[in-house]
């Protein structure tokens, strides 16, 4: 049987760290006198650090230069790491360790897909680095999601072809990105704002082994 790829988003599949993200640029943007809703902070998931805070200015009306527009990034960054220094195997969410470890059992490729640039830190923080087969991060793509790079790369370093691929994302960008490389896209969260996934959970809980197997077996 065709090996299959599982690749995982981080932020918001793996551990919690979308509230962090939402926390950090929300600190920022009411610094500049901007504030958003939960709502719009659905766009800014998935989304590249830089592309999130030109939607933040956009949303205030406000302009900045190249040095304030790269101080303020660096600013939002360090608060975050702030948030998450102290991470540790707790911060999984729910049953992704039941997941890995079944997927690892039936030996599949597992794979991040993430557009994090501090992806990796977070996966050895929460000890699951071992158990990728493939990481890509921020730091290795030039496209952000709705584009599909992060995961054909992905899928090009497992050596599986689109096809055989499966992702898990919690964010709108995430699904077309993985609709528009030809992969099965399973969103994770709010099935009415991830309506553009072809099967929705609200979270790895509701998602048992016998689904799992049924997608490394068609
Ligand atoms: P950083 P994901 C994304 O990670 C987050 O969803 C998004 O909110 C964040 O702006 C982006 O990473 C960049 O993160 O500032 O750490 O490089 O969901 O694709 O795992
Ligand atoms: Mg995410």
């Amino acid at each position: 049987m065709k090996k299959k790829c599982f690749i995982f988003d981080l932020d918001g599949v793996i551990v919690d760290t979308a509230k962090y993200h939402f926390q950090a640029w929300r600190a920022l943007a009411n610094d500049l006198g901007i504030d958003f809703t939960l709502e719009q902070n659905e766009q800014l998931k998935g989304v590249s650090r830089v592309r999130s805070l030109e939607k933040i200015l956009n949303w205030g009306g406000v302009t900045l230069g190249p040095d304030e527009f790269q101080h303020k990034m660096n600013q939002k960054n360090d608060n975050y790491l702030d948030y998450i220094a102290d991470m540790d195997t707790s911060e999984l969410l729910p049953d992704v360790d039941r997941v890995l470890k079944f997927l690892t059992q039936n030996d599949q490729f597992i794979a991040l897909g993430s557009a994090s640039k501090n992806a990796r830190p977070i996966l050895d923080k929460t000890k699951i680095t071992p158990l990728f087969d493939a990481i890509v991060d921020g730091n290795d793509v030039t496209k952000a999601k709705p584009n599909p790079e992060v995961f054909l790369k992905a899928a090009k370093l497992t050596k599986t072809k689109p096809k055989n691929c499966i992702v898990f994302e919690d964010s709108l960008a995430g699904i077309q990105a993985a609709n528009s490389a030809g992969m099965l896209s399973i969103g994770i969260g709010n099935a009415e704002i991830l309506k553009e996934a072809q099967f929705n959970f609200e979270d790895f809980r509701s998602l048992p082994n016998q689904f799992l197997n049924q997608l490394i077996k068609n």
